[in-house]
């Protein structure tokens, strides 16, 4: 008997109701499938995603950790629920100061979670149950013990320009000081996005945490090596990536003196510590970032077109305005991600929300797409950066929510599925990317452990879970 509290009865009437009176429907309609092709090109129209965090999905060998065998025990789980396809957070070598969107070697799988023959025994494993793997890609930043940084730091040739390095600004009183960042750029994480490099003696930029320098991709060479890592992947049968942080991968050009302007302030807060200090003009969603994505989206299909097999699908991660957001699925001649994320559920909806207001968020992202053949909405429900369903809305409203979210027209994706009840009592841990989900502990565990095994689905070692 699913749990649907009285308020929500009437309100989904009003939802109902609704849906006869205009153009917003509960009903999937058929966006632009091409019914000529049905398997190659349109499996993805009206899928349903669901985001696995491999740290606290299921851990195979009792070490604590999920793992990649600890997923592929699992996938019967997935396949039996409806799901067509699943996203992986970061699986690659990382010194994990960001849970893996650190990334110490985009070709290589970080030891706690498997080898690359897990690797491939996921993907086969999930092929043969029609479940379609996506990676996270995290292009726009590596992690500082990368080699590739080392060997930038050190100006090694080849290297020089695969960061964003900068002189700085002279000191105006001591000319033999240290030179000021070179502009007022505010990192995600608080405090400047500058950070000096007495090896090289420059500052380097990094958007998100100071051990996350971000790549130049005014540099070629970095665009190709970051497509080569796409190809590497998808050569080994992933079905796409979801790519994380995409408004912030290109900063504006320098001026012909060489120098980064400021940004202008916001005037929502007197902290200039905080990144909502400053208006990001010069530093989000830049058109260059628009034709990246497009480029990736090339790449993709460059692939099928090479390698046959479905359509390759691109999952963008952007909070930016919806009229930005929008051209990031493309335009009129060239294609950009199938998917980008729609966040609105997540954002713009709280507890004890209206019908109404729910109607609106939905009719919001739907009035806004281009009139373009190939684009179909999408809807987020959660994430691994947001609190889960239970403690965004309420215990009473999980089961609605998912209802709604699997009602929608296009693609549903979702994080842990039940979104259960015990992720009330779940901690949150500050990062670059905002909350991250806490590794897990004892304390949580054995509070999940109150729960029936049914229901829980990550957090939990192969010798706890009972059969
Ligand atoms: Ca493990
Ligand atoms: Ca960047």
């Amino acid at each position: 008997m699913l749990n649907i509290p009285t308020r929500w009865c009437n309100l989904t009437v009003i939802l109902l109701i609704a849906a006869q009176s205009s153009a917003f429907s509960l009903e999937k309609p058929n966006y632009n499938v091409d019914k000529s092709d049905p398997i190659q090109n349109c499996w993805w129209k009206s899928g349903v995603f669901y985001q696995i965090y491999p740290r606290s999905f299921m851990d195979s060998n009792g070490d604590g950790i999920g793992d990649l065998r600890g997923i592929i025990e699992r996938l019967d789980y997935l396949h039996d629920n409806g799901i067509d396809g699943f996203w992986l957070s970061p699986i690659f070598k990382s010194p994990m100061a960001d849970f893996g969107y650190d990334i110490s070697d985009y070709f290589a799988i970080q030891p706690e979670y498997g080898t690359m023959d897990d690797f491939d025994a996921l993907v086969a494993a999930a092929n043969d149950r029609g479940l379609a793997v996506i990676l996270d890609f995290v292009p726009n930043h590596t992690s500082d013990e990368h080699e590739w940084f080392k060997k930038s730091e050190m100006r090694e040739p080849g290297y020089e320009n695969f960061y964003v390095w900068h002189p700085g600004r002279p000191h105006p009183q001591d000319k033999s000081a240290r030179p000021l960042p070179p502009s007022n750029w505010v990192s995600f994480f608080r405090g400047s996005a500058w950070q000096w490099s007495e090896l090289r003696k420059e500052y380097y930029l990094h958007q998100f945490s100071i051990k996350q320098p971000d790549l130049n991709y005014r540099n070629p060479a970095v665009v190709e090596k970051m497509k080569e890592v796409m190809r590497f992947w998808l050569a080994r049968g992933v079905a796409g990536y979801r790519i994380d942080a995409v408004p912030t991968l290109f900063e504006v050009a320098q001026d012909v003196n060489g120098q980064y302007p400021d940004e202008p302030l916001s005037g929502n807060t007197n902290d200039p510590e905080d990144p909502g200090y400053l208006v990001h003009i010069f530093t989000q969603d830049r058109n260059e970032t628009l034709d990246m994505v497009y480029q990736w989206r090339a790449v993709t299909d460059q692939f099928q077109q090479e390698h046959g097999g479905r359509e390759r699908i691109i999952m963008a991660e952007t909070y930016s305005p919806i009229e930005i957001a929008m051209r990031y699925y493309g335009n009129d001649t060239v294609p950009g991600a199938q998917i980008p994320f729609n966040f609105h559920l997540i954002t713009d909806l709280k507890q004890n929300m209206s019908a109404i207001e729910l109607q609106s968020t939905i009719e919001y992202w739907l009035e806004h797409m281009p009139k373009l053949n190939s684009v179909v909405p999408n809807w987020v429900l959660g994430n691994h950066d947001q609190h889960r369903v239970a403690s965004r809305f309420g215990n009473d409203m999980i089961d609605i929510m998912n209802m709604i979210l699997l009602s929608l027209p296009g693609v549903s994706v979702t994080y842990n599925w039940i979104q259960q009840p015990a992720m009330l009592v779940q901690k949150n841990t500050s990062t670059q990317h905002g909350t991250l989900n806490e590794p897990p502990s004892s304390g949580i565990l054995q509070r999940m452990l109150d729960f029936p095994p049914e229901i829980i689905h990550g957090f939990l070692s192969h010798q706890t879970l009972p059969k």
